[in-house]
């Protein structure tokens, strides 16, 4: 398979996945500002709304969206990292939703956006608390955001990586800090993350000297 990634965006998921797996994967590089790609694809017919996590699959098909990504990935990997049915499935579709839409898209993109303007910045700061609080209650009592790791841990990773960045101390929430510094510790997060940390300074050199 291959991922067309952007350093630490929510692409790293599917890379933890990988490596969680210890699957062979092929990993593209996508400049999403300059909308280039590193093997020459052209971005914007790869996706019309220019980005990233894609994937291409064994068989040349294109998927499109993290949540729909991770699940074809796990279906296809060892490791066990999504439920193969019934309401464990469902549970995990409502963990990747979670993620995608209230924390990801609601919150963290507003905040990351340097185009935002300070009320929109403002609007989804005032949103992340809920969020937060119903993620506390639940890893409060649970060590995974399922029974078990599964690719809903892998972007929930991806997007709090994103909180030291936009000042949003993860200290307001213990259960929440806990569980990412054990994700952190966790061999396929800290290479994926060391990667990733290492591309995306590099990309923020060549941008800065363009
Ligand atoms: N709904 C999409 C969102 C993907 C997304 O937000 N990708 C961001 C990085 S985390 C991106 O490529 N941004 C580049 C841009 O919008 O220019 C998904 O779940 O895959």
């Amino acid at each position: 398979m291959k991922l067309y990634f952007s350093p630490l965006a929510c692409s790293l998921a599917a890379r933890i996945v990988f490596y969680e797996a210890g699957a062979d994967a092929e990993f593209v590089y996508v400049e999403t500002k300059a909308k280039q790609v590193a093997d020459g694809s052209e971005f914007h017919a790869l996706n019309p709304i220019d980005q990233v996590p894609i994937l291409i699959t064994d068989e040349g098909e294109r998927l499109l969206e993290n949540a729909a990504i991770l699940q074809y990935v796990a279906d296809r990997i060892p490791g066990g990292l999504a439920p193969a049915s019934g309401l464990e499935r469902a549970r995990l579709q409502q963990w990747l939703s979670f993620v995608g839409t209230e924390l990801h898209k609601a919150c963290f993109v507003p905040l990351l956006d340097e185009k935002a303007e300070p009320a929109v910045k403002a609007y989804a700061r005032d949103k992340l608390p809920a969020r937060m609080a119903a993620l506390e209650h639940h890893l409060s009592q649970s060590a995974f955001l399922l029974e078990q790791l599964s690719v809903a841990d892998a972007y929930l990773t991806a997007v709090l990586n994103w909180a030291a960045h936009v000042d949003v101390d993860l200290g307001k929430w213990p259960a929440v800090k806990g569980y990412f510094r054990r994700m952190l510790q966790r061999p396929s997060v800290a290479r994926a993350l060391a990667e990733e940390v290492a591309l995306y300074q590099a990309q923020q050199a060549r941008r800065a000297s363009a």
